[in-house]
C-alpha cells in the first residue's frame, strides 16, 4: 500500500514540474550571449502582413528605422495580406534561427502550429499589433492597440453627435482580423440603442476596395434619409470612401463620418470636412518591440500585454496638428 502511495506522490510531483516547465516561461528563452547581449547580437524577424494601408506603411518603416539605428539585423518580408505566406515567412525564420520574431497577423486564427514550432525551436515571438486567439503560452507576449477600445471611443462620438439615434453603415477591415473584430466588438458595446447599424461590409483595409463597397452602398441606401453617419475601420477606407461619395454629389458634414489610425490622410479629411473625429491608432511600434526582444534574449522579465496610450482627433485642431503627424 505504502509502495503505491509513493508512486502516485512520485507522478503528482512529475506531473506539477511538467506542468510549470511548460508554461513557455520566457527566461528559458535566452539566447547565448544573455544576460549581455546587445542590439547588435540581435537577428529580428518581422514578417509583415502588408502594405494595404499608410498606416502599414509607417508601422514597416518605423521596424525598418529602429533596426538600422540600433544595429539590429532585421529580415523583413511583405505576406500581401496572405496568412499563408507569412506562415511561410516565419518557417524560414526559425529555419535561419533568428533570435526573435515579430508577428502583425492578418488575422486572429490559425497560429497554433507555427507558434509551437518557434517554441520548440526556443524562438520567442511577440505578437505585433493585431492579436491572435492561440493560446498565450504559445507566445512571449503582445504590443498593440486596444481595438475594442478604438471602437468604443467611435462609438461614443456618434452617441454625442446623434442624440435622437439614427442609423449608421459600417466599413470594416479585413475580415477575421484582430483589428476589425476588436473595433466592431467595440462599436457594438457602446452604440446606443436609439442608433441601429443599418449595414456593415469590409473594404480589407484598403482604399481600392472600400471604393466599390461605398458605391454599392449609396446605389442600396440614400445619404441622409436611410442613414446619417459612418464608421469605418481605417483611414485609407475613409479616403476610398469619400471618393464614392463625392461622386454621388454628397457634400463634406452632410453626414457624420468617424475613423480610426490618425493618418496624415485622415487628418486632411478632418481640415476639408470630410471626417468629424478620427481615433487614434499608433503604428509606430519597432522601438517599443526591439527592446523587448533584447530583453527577452536577455532572460529578463518581461510584461505579457503592453497596449498602446491613444487620444482622438477632432477637426478644430486638425490643420494645426497635420503639420506634426509622423504618419
Ligand atoms: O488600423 C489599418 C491597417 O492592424 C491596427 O491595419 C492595424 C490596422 C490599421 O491596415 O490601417
Amino acid at each position: 500500500m505504502f509502495r503505491y502511495k509513493k508512486h502516485i506522490f512520485l507522478l503528482v510531483l512529475t506531473v506539477i514540474l511538467l506542468a510549470a516547465c511548460g508554461g513557455g516561461g520566457t527566461k528559458s528563452e535566452q539566447a547565448d550571449c544573455a544576460p549581455n547581449c546587445e542590439y547588435t547580437d540581435m537577428t529580428f524577424c518581422y514578417p509583415q502582413l502588408g502594405a494595404e494601408s499608410d498606416w502599414r506603411t509607417a508601422n514597416t518603416a518605423s521596424f525598418k528605422e529602429t533596426a538600422g539605428e540600433l544595429g539590429v539585423r532585421l529580415i523583413f518580408s511583405d505576406a500581401q495580406q496572405k496568412q499563408e505566406n507569412q506562415i511561410s515567412a516565419m518557417r524560414s525564420c526559425i529555419q535561419q534561427e533568428v533570435d526573435v520574431i515579430g508577428l502583425p497577423p492578418v488575422v486572429e486564427d490559425g497560429w497554433d502550429a507555427v507558434l509551437t514550432e518557434a517554441q520548440n525551436a526556443g524562438i520567442p515571438v511577440i505578437i505585433v499589433d493585431r492579436s491572435v486567439s492561440a493560446d498565450t503560452s504559445l507566445y512571449a507576449s503582445h504590443i498593440g492597440s486596444d481595438m475594442v477600445l478604438e471602437g468604443e471611443r467611435a462609438a461614443e462620438e456618434f452617441n454625442k453627435a446623434m442624440p435622437d439615434g439614427g442609423a449608421v453603415l459600417e466599413l470594416s477591415g479585413t475580415t477575421g482580423s484582430g483589428a476589425a473584430v476588436g473595433r466592431a466588438e467595440g462599436f457594438r458595446n457602446k452604440l446606443n440603442d436609439n442608433i441601429t447599424i443599418l449595414d456593415s461590409q469590409t473594404g480589407n483595409f484598403t482604399r481600392a476596395e472600400a471604393l466599390p463597397v461605398m458605391q454599392a452602398f449609396l446605389q442600396k441606401y440614400t445619404p441622409g434619409v436611410d442613414f446619417q453617419g459612418i464608421f469605418i475601420h481605417n483611414d485609407d477606407m475613409g479616403i476610398g470612401a469619400i471618393e464614392a461619395l463625392k461622386a454621388a454629389g454628397v457634400q463634406p458634414g452632410d453626414l457624420f463620418i468617424v475613423s480610426v489610425d490618425g493618418t496624415r490622410g485622415g487628418f486632411q479629411a478632418m481640415v476639408d470636412g470630410w471626417f468629424q473625429a478620427d481615433v487614434e491608432c499608433n503604428p509606430l511600434l519597432g522601438p517599443q518591440v526591439m527592446e523587448m526582444a533584447l530583453k527577452l534574449m536577455n532572460g529578463e522579465e518581461i510584461d505579457r500585454e503592453v497596449l498602446t496610450n491613444e487620444t482622438v482627433y477632432y477637426p478644430d485642431n486638425a490643420a494645426e496638428l497635420l503639420p506634426t503627424r509622423k504618419y
